[in-house]
């Protein structure tokens, strides 16, 4: 057993990068060239991988420090570190096997998939660090026709994975990139040789796109600088973001921006000309500096022969992303596309990573809260299972006539669909016995007139109504939005629905509880002839806690309301008329009132709502409770 310390490699200079993931755990084997950590800077989120394999003892570092070139990260029981070679800061990660002389690596893409495009990627079958023969699945992609395995092209181990599960592929994008022995297959051509395109001239010289990795047509996201800005060699001028990268586009000299010709929303590929620059003093061509070469080089899969490739900013040894340093959003290109595949505006997406780094997670958190809320709100989507009604031609029937429906008409009926849909209700039924509120009601009914009151059962109906919320408080409720809550209600303010020529109309007594009998008739018929002639403002149309809904003096025996989103419960009051009630020894004619009432079951259950509707009823059989 020998018990070896691991440091950061080479991580091109950059000094206190953040830990941002631990990738392994104490206990855990690992082999060469396995990630055992993601740094982040803000230019670049970096894989950091094990020079060498063996089992984890001890890890030095955690998720929030910073590190640079030469922190101790693990200890490491080496197994067999004869066979490893430690990978130098120069090295490629991929370079670090025995027998590096004379290996090659492979770029593997996704070969003809008869033509589909954009598949989906459902898995990624091998992970970075594996031996894979030729003909080894490496991904299986879905589209909806068929499931398609993709074979590796060659014998070898895999050195890093640019494709991830949930992406979508097409043919020739990138899988990833194989180290092999001896000659590998033909490759695609090197990523780039970056500023060497940029041809300095003696005072003002265009300013063209370099070499972003063959990518063609990527979109402008970021013009960072303005037409008379002073710029040093390689500040960034623009931002390119493909679906694979973040490019930021460097200054190739130092100097004045004279004229930009590229703006937020153009695309742009090798070689177009985004401006034009005075420069201050000639550059020389700068293939191998590191400022000067766009970022998204560490990003290309391709062979990274190192004399081929310029230099990225990052070392080779590091992995992927890129992330624009100058946005306002964090993030990098993998979740960027992700945002833009979903129509998400990352800039709505809260970061949780460090520096507010905006992750996959968060962006599938936003779509998740997104839709959950826009469920709640009554939002039917397509796919939500409802079937479509179908369209029928009433004319072939006979003669009809299309008819306008009033707005108000047209909202209730939305109103009706999203309750109707939203709220599993349920319900009930009782009589309440009236006939001694009729005695007194009627006893009264001429000296409120003179007060200006017309007595009919409804304030009576609605101040009983107050008082069961009183009385039993688990009704005063309203489901919350996130399915989590119940909104308790400590004001009572009964809502009466009123038949109007426009439509129906829902006008709301507040504070039932605190007046009295001839207060809520007044307030009634107040509210009613107001809404009847369209004078309602919203606020006396909101904030009930419980509806009632009479159809008394049209008829019926029982009807089955509608609950609101914003209440728990509706009350159905249907005609009162005599009937013959069996006291124990004989049959009495008594005054009976349909009472119908219907409930949120999300919010109610069913013996509440019970015990609710008979206070109720007794309540109307002796208004004496009222005073209670
Ligand atoms: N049983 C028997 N008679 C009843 C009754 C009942 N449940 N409710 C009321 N009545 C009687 C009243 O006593 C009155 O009789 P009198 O004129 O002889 O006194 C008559 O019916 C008419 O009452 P009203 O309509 O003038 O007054 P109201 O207090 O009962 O109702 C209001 C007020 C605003 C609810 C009413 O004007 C209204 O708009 N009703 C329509 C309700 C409606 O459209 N509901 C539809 C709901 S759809 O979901």
């Amino acid at each position: 057993m020998a018990i070896e310390t691991i440091n950061v490699p080479d991580i091109g200079g950059a000094e206190g990068v953040d830990v941002i993931e631990i990738s392994i755990a104490v206990g855990d084997t690992i082999t060469v060239d396995q990630e055992v950590m993601v740094l982040e800077s803000d230019k670049a989120s970096m894989d950091i991988p094990s020079p060498k394999g063996g089992v984890v003892k001890t890890i030095l570092v955690k998720e929030g420090d910073k590190v640079s070139e030469g922190t101790p990260m693990l200890e490491l029981d080496i197994e067999g570190a004869a066979e490893t070679a430690p990978v130098t800061a120069s090295e490629p990660a991929s370079s670090a096997p025995a027998t590096a002389s004379s290996s090659a690596e492979l770029a593997v893409v996704i070969p003809d998939i008869g033509g589909a495009e954009d598949v989906d990627v459902i898995e990624i079958c091998v992970a970075v660090g594996d031996t894979i023969s030729e003909g080894d699945s490496i991904a299986v992609l879905e589209s909806d026709k068929a499931s398609m395995d993709i074979p590796s092209p060659a014998d070898g181990k895999v050195v890093s994975i640019s494709l991830k599960e949930g992406e979508k592929a097409s043919e020739g994008t990138a899988v990833l990139v194989l180290a092999t022995q001896g000659d590998a297959p033909e490759v695609p051509a090197p990523a780039a040789q970056a500023s060497s395109a940029v041809t300095p001239t003696p005072s003002v010289r265009e300013i063209p796109v370099p070499d972003i990795g063959g990518a063609e047509g990527v979109d402008v996201i970021e013009v960072c600088v303005a037409v008379g800005d002073t710029v040093a060699e390689g500040d960034s001028l623009v931002v390119l973001e493909s679906d694979k990268a973040s490019m930021e586009i460097p200054a190739p000299a130092s100097g004045k921006v004279t004229a930009l010709t590229i703006k937020v929303g153009d695309k742009a590929s090798q070689g177009d000309v985004i401006g034009q620059m005075e420069v201050v003093a000639a550059a020389e061509p700068t293939a191998t500096k590191a400022a000067s070469v766009p970022q998204a080089a560490s990003n290309v899969p391709a062979a990274s022969n190192a004399s081929q490739v310029a230099t990225p900013v990052v070392s080779p040894v590091i992995g992927t992303e890129v992330v624009v340093s100058s946005s306002d959003v964090y993030a990098g290109p993998a979740v960027r596309k992700l945002a833009r595949q979903l129509g998400v505006d990352l800039t709505e997406v809260k970061g949780t990573g460090t520096r507010n780094r905006v992750s996959f997670e968060d962006v599938h958190g936003f779509v998740h809260s997104v839709m959950k809320a826009r469920a709640a709100d009554g939002g039917i989507t397509s796919g939500s299972g409802i079937p479509p009604v179908p369209e029928v031609d009433y004319a072939k029937f006979g003669e009809i006539e299309l008819v306008k429906m009033s707005k108000i008409k047209q909202l209730t009926a939305e109103a009706m669909t999203r309750n109707w849909l939203n709220i599993p209700r349920v319900t009930q039924f009782d009589d309440a016995d009236i006939t001694d509120v009729e005695a007194f009601r009627k006893g009264m009914k001429a000296e409120a007139e003179k007060s200006g009151v017309k007595l009919t059962p409804m304030p009576f109906i609605i101040k009983a109504a107050a008082t069961a919320l009183q009385m039993h408080p688990s009704f005063n409720v309203a489901m919350h939005n996130d399915g989590e809550h119940i909104i308790q209600k400590k004001f009572i303010h009964i809502a009466v629905a009123v038949d109007t020529p426009r439509g129906l109309m829902v006008p709301v007594i507040q504070n039932v509880d605190q007046k009295g009998i001839y207060q809520i008739a007044k307030e009634l018929i107040e509210l009613a002839g107001k809404a009847r002639d369209g004078k309602l403002k919203p606020a006396e149309m909101q904030g009930g806690c419980f509806t009632i809904s009479s159809l008394g003096p049209i008829g019926g025996t029982g009807f089955t309301p509608m609950v609101s989103t914003t209440e728990a419960g509706i009350l159905g009051v249907s005609k009162a008329s005599m009937q013959p009630v069996w006291d124990g020894s004989a049959f009495q004619p008594r005054m009976m009132l349909p009472l119908s009432l219907s409930y949120d079951h999300r919010a109610v259950n069913g013996s509440d709502a019970g015990k609710f509707l008979t206070y109720l009823s007794t309540v109307m059989g002796d208004v004496r409770r009222l005073l209670l």
